[in-house]
């Protein structure tokens, strides 16, 4: 399903378990930052509103989308006690295969880190043939990807718990 036919904002607070007490890191890409940083407020919100503290959120920037993967790592090595990181980014396809590669690297990446250290790495990246997409997965009419990948954070860190 895409998100052309699910809004990335749409859920049902009540069905979403409570996130007091729990702590994220936040690695936000630079490019596209009109983007980005749409998807990093709606992300914040997003936790916020489902009981994370505001403390309890720890947030950098890295340059570009292909940054991603080592700056969560370093956020995991660095803090012991985050329970996810959310990356975000936004990757515009151009003229050249640049798109390509980038994604790759971002995807494969961050699915490593999910293995390597067993917590959630959420991938909050938008990959989109023009702006206009971009925009509309960023807050315009098919919601807001951070928004989705704060509720995907939560979701995970809770069903960890069920397990443990
Ligand atoms: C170089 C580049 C290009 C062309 N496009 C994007 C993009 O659309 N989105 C994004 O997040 N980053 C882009 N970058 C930067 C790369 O992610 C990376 O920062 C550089 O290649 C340096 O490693």
């Amino acid at each position: 399903m895409s998100s052309k036919d699910k809004n990335l904002s749409a859920y049902s607070p009540g069905e979403i378990p409570g996130a007091e007490g729990f702590r994220i890191g936040i690695v936000v890409s630079g490019w596209n930052t009109e983007i980005t940083s749409s998807l990093l407020k709606a992300a914040s919100d997003t936790l916020k509103l489902h009981g994370v503290d505001e403390n309890d959120i720890i947030s950098f920037e890295v340059p570009g989308s292909f940054e991603l993967p080592l700056g969560a790592s370093w956020l995991l090595e660095r803090n012991e006690d985050l329970d996810a990181v959310i990356c975000l980014g936004c990757v515009i396809r151009g003229e050249t295969r640049h798109f390509d590669f980038i994604c790759q690297g971002v995807t494969q990446g961050i699915m490593d880190l999910n293995l390597r250290f067993g917590k959630p790495v959420i991938f909050g990246v938008l990959t989109t043939e023009n702006q206009q997409q971009a925009i509309d997965r960023a807050g315009g009419r098919y919601g807001n990807k951070g928004t989705e990948a704060a509720l995907t954070a939560i979701n995970m860190i809770a069903q960890k718990r069920n397990l443990e």
